[in-house]
């Protein structure tokens, strides 16, 4: 019988738009420096590429201010793709061209529809476990229809809903993923991990730094949040800070700038 050679992780990702000093989440009297967004875009992309991971750069969406933050258009698992339908009105154009990168990636799909509801930003797949927010921008029939998606590809797969507090946009704000067998989750998040899992904390004072991207062991993690360097690299990960201060002026994250494919 004959083996496919395992492919190496890709990472789907979109550079900002111009139209990124529109996006949304950002506070009164902020202003977002388009190149240095730009800049920090591209050092964010090198690292994963240094780490082994192909790049799927699809082009900028100036009509989508947010179309940078790819992560909210679509929950992947194994082969398979959820493309979502996103929770604010103006990024629901992003997913469809999304979508078309997925299944160009050999991923089958599922497509979300109204009246669902649901960012990518707010589901945390540990294995066969997805923990998803209950949020703003996350309705009770998107996480309906992610639970009958997980089931779709795998019976065994298991659905947790948590609340989230008005103030936090989504639940991967204060928590992501170590590969299938770990979560890093800021200090005092209720989460009910399946046995076997660790937990790394990290302090309410570098609360931004539980938002990290995984591959392997390797792990691109917010740059100036020194405590929680220590942890991750006392765990036995290697902590690769990246600095995406202009981007968080949109509240966006690590994990929302790229999807990763695995499978
Ligand atoms: C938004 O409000 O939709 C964007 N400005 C930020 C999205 C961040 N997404 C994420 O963390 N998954």
């Amino acid at each position: 019988m004959q083996h496919r050679a395992a492919l190496p992780p890709r990472a789907i990702v979109r550079a900002p738009s111009p139209s990124l000093v529109h996006a949304l989440g950002q506070e009164d009297g902020v202003v977002i420096d388009l190149e240095r967004a730009r800049a920090q875009h591209a050092a964010y992309v090198a690292a994963l590429a240094a780490l082994g991971v192909e790049i799927v750069a699809l082009p900028p969406l100036d009509a989508h201010p947010d179309a940078c933050f790819v992560e909210d258009t679509a929950v992947i698992f194994g082969a398979h793709a959820l493309v979502t339908r996103p929770g604010a009105p103006s990024r629901q154009g992003e997913a469809a061209s999304v979508g078309d990168a997925l299944a160009a990636l050999g991923l089958a799909l599922t497509v979300m529809h109204a009246p669902a509801t649901l960012d990518g930003g707010d589901v945390m797949r540990v294995g066969k476990r997805f923990f998803v927010g209950r949020s703003a921008r996350t309705n009770d029939a998107g996480i309906e229809a992610l639970a009958a998606f997980a089931r779709s590809v795998d019976r065994d797969a298991s659905v947790v809903a948590l609340d989230m507090p008005a103030d936090l946009l989504h639940l991967k704000c204060d928590t992501s993923p170590l590969g299938d067998d770990a979560v890093l989750a800021v200090e005092g998040l209720p989460l009910d991990l399946p046995p076997g899992l660790t937990r790394i904390d990290v302090p309410r004072t570098e609360r931004f730094a539980a938002n990290a991207v995984a591959i392997g062991r390797q792990v691109l993690v917010a740059a100036h949040h020194p405590e929680t360097h220590a942890r991750l690299a006392a765990a036995g990960y290697e902590p690769h800070p990246v600095d995406t201060s202009e981007l968080r002026k949109a509240a966006g994250a690590l994990t929302c700038l790229s999807l990763l494919v695995t499978a």
